[in-house]
């Protein structure tokens, strides 16, 4: 039987997810007509509105998240992803951040390929309670919580077997497919299993996001994000609709120059019944914020130094704006990404601080000239052309943002403990699967593009 290979895998994983959000969080269809009315006026009026993924993958695009309890947990999530051609990149700590610390640390799960981020692009970010870290849980909280993640099942076998003949076969026949497809949408469906009330608001009082991992006995996807090209424009939209955004868009300022990285914003989701049992064992009705929805425009992938130079120009409005409205720090990160940032593509390639492919121009004059060696020159005398990558990745502070504006309290957290060391290779451990590093998979998109390109150029000129 003929098999239905990974990217349909994912590209149906992602759109059956959508179906069943949609239907659950009504507001996310809302989000979903006017990202789609917005991307279609986009595309009428500006000639450039694919040059960052074409239309049809912009408007299929969608990013979702789920938090689990245990490194196990997480190789299970990893084993579902992987069957979808899902690889975890880039790692993402959010346990110190200036704005709402939350005890998680974060991978995602995403295509690496560019034809396969072409064919559908759907992530999935992916973070992992900490129970031993310190300043969140004392040792007999942390033993309570592993105790209870210890004893529940998250994926049930059925789904894991499935998914690894998928990634195996790279693809299920049709029948294995529709099941394999079923149980991982359920796996990521909000449950109505009852709540424990007490367990809930013990975990609650630390951080709410150690509730919505521990508290329960099952995951969810938290929220999903399709992508539109004009955010501004969908953010007063959204309001003209009668919802309620987070009081900013966070990331860079709208500017003149070209978008780079990551624009997002959200909206709190509505409080959802659910049942609880409490204390004297009776079920009684109750409500939990769990849900919530995202909205994000995707820019140009910063290199290392173009980075750098963003971080910086964050951190000079944060001095400049502590303590002001939300308006005065659009206008001064605006002002300050003005004088600083360069404003147009070839600048930034010049200075490096974006990746690129780089292309051959196949009809240009067959005048015996030779291509020169200098990369400025084969832009420059017109032999290549370059077109920048787009950023797949996510915003440690915009996650960290993105997390704290959809909690509902702060939390409690000791500061003067300690934090147990995490980084990308502890958490290729816990995976048991390499942890990629974005820039490096940029990097060798961007080299891998340009050997081709010079080759092409030095056989056609032979
Ligand atoms: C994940 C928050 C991070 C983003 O877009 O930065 C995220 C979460 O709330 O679990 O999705
Ligand atoms: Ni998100």
């Amino acid at each position: 039987m003929a098999l239905i290979p990974t990217w349909r895998l994912r590209a149906v994983f992602a759109r059956r997810l959508s179906d069943m959000y949609g239907t659950e969080v009504p507001a996310y269809t809302t989000l979903l007509e006017v990202a789609g009315q917005i991307n279609d006026e986009v595309a009428g009026r500006d000639p450039d509105a694919g040059r960052l993924g074409s239309i049809d993958r912009v408007t299929a695009e969608r990013h979702g998240a789920i938090r689990v309890g245990t490194p196990a947990e997480l190789r299970q999530a990893a084993q579902v992803f992987a069957a979808l051609g899902m690889r975890p990149v880039g790692f993402y700590d959010l346990r110190d951040g200036d704005i709402g610390a939350v005890p998680v640390v974060s991978t995602a799960f995403r295509p690496i390929d560019p034809d396969e981020l072409d064919r559908n692009p759907f992530r999935v970010f992916t973070s992992l309670l900490t129970t031993g870290d310190r300043r969140f849980f004392d040792p007999d909280l942390e033993a309570r919580l592993d105790a209870f993640l210890a004893r529940r099942r998250l994926f049930p076998p059925e789904l894991l077997d499935l998914a690894e003949r998928a990634e195996r076969d790279h693809g299920l026949d049709e029948p294995a497919a529709e099941r394999f497809l079923a149980l991982a949408v359920g796996a990521f469906t909000l449950s109505t299993e009852p709540v424990d009330r007490a367990w809930y608001a013990e975990l609650e009082r630390i951080s709410a996001v150690a509730a919505d991992i521990g508290g329960v006995t099952t995951t969810h996807v938290n929220h999903l994000t399709p992508r539109v090209l004009d955010i501004d424009a969908l953010y007063r939209r959204m309001g003209e609709r009668g919802i309620t955004m987070i009081d900013r868009i966070q990331g860079p300022p709208r500017w003149a120059g070209p978008d780079v990285l990551l624009r997002q914003t959200s909206f709190r989701a509505l409080a959802e019944p659910r049942t609880f049992r409490d204390p004297d064992g009776r079920l009684t009705r109750g409500a939990l914020r769990v849900r919530f929805g995202e909205v994000e425009a995707r820019g140009i992938a910063l290199t290392p130094g173009g980075r750098a130079r963003y971080d910086a120009l964050m951190a000079e409005t944060d001095r400049r704006t502590a303590d002001r409205p939300d308006a005065d720090r659009q206008a001064t990160a605006r002002a300050l990404w003005e004088r600083d940032f360069p404003r147009t593509e070839s600048r930034l390639a010049v200075e490096r601080l974006v990746f690129f492919t780089y292309h051959p121009v196949t009809d240009r004059p067959r005048d015996g000239r030779r291509p020169p060696a200098a990369l400025a020159d084969l832009l420059a005398d017109g032999w290549l052309t370059a077109h920048p990558l787009v950023y797949e990745d996510f915003l440690p502070r915009s996650a960290a943002g993105i997390f704290h504006s959809n909690l509902t309290g702060d939390g409690t957290r000791d500061p003067r403990r300690d934090g147990t060391p995490f980084d990308a290779h502890r958490l290729s451990a816990a995976l048991d699967r390499p942890v990629l590093d974005p820039f490096a998979l940029y990097a060798e998109q961007q080299d891998r593009s340009l050997r081709r390109a010079l080759s092409a150029l030095h056989a056609d000129a032979a």
